[in-house]
């Protein structure tokens, strides 16, 4: 069992390659065909826990779309996530399917995107992972501003996932899934690779 400050057992579970396979081959006009891949920065570069993230369609996993790095830190009880932006991705892109190119990155590399924080809680059976309230976390897209609403979880079996982005003045939805959140499951375990 696991309790609300296991930085050990969220990071043993976020690190992985995950795919919402099913979920799009029973609903492809909805859901494109995701991986999310997560593996652990090593310890020697990044003391403090933190983890690496790509996530790319399945047909161009060497050219993902997303890659941040997430730090997990316990504050006041409970475990937090930051989010932070590579300073130059594309030197680092499928650092997440290459030990090699993931022992390259630094803390110099990186760079936090103020107002992503994320507040993490233990359910009793899973993590749930919320943007701290407040409409902080800002993202431009179709050269739209917007802000962030999301929610994750997860547990052994599954990542679940919604992250969607509305208009600050009208809360009216800009991006994001329009049908739900995505179901993810682990293809492979990277939980061995954590080292803290
Ligand atoms: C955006 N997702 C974001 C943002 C944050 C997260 C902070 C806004 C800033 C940014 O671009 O990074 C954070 N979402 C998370 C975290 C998790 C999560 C930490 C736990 C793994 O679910 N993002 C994912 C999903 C996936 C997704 C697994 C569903 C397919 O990690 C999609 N998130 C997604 C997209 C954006 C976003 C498409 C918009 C990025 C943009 O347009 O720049």
């Amino acid at each position: 069992m696991s309790h609300a400050t296991d930085l050990k057992t969220l990071a043993g579970w976020m690190c992985a390659d995950f795919s919402n396979q099913e979920q799009a081959f029973e609903n492809p006009p909805f859901y494109a065909h995701i991986r999310v891949c997560i593996r652990p920065l090593p310890i020697a570069n990044f003391p403090e826990p933190s983890l690496f993230l790509e996530q790319a369609y399945d047909y161009a996993l060497d050219q993902p779309y997303r890659v941040r790095v997430l730090r997990l830190k316990i504050i006041e009880g409970r475990m937090e996530l930051e989010n932070y932006k590579l300073k130059d991705q594309e030197s680092f892109l499928g650092a997440a399917r290459d030990q090699k190119k993931l022992k390259e990155i630094s803390p110099n590399d990186i760079e936090l995107m103020g107002g992503c924080d994320m507040f993490i809680n233990w359910t009793g059976t899973s993590f749930k992972g919320v943007v701290k309230p407040g409409k902080n976390c800002r993202v431009t897209r179709k050269g739209r501003e917007t802000y962030l609403d999301n929610s994750f979880e997860i547990d052994e079996e599954k990542l679940i996932s919604l992250d969607r982005g509305y208009d600050p003045v009208t809360n009216e939805l800009v991006w994001g899934s329009v049908a739900g959140a995505f179901h993810f499951k682990r293809r492979q375990s990277f939980a061995n690779e954590v080292e803290f």
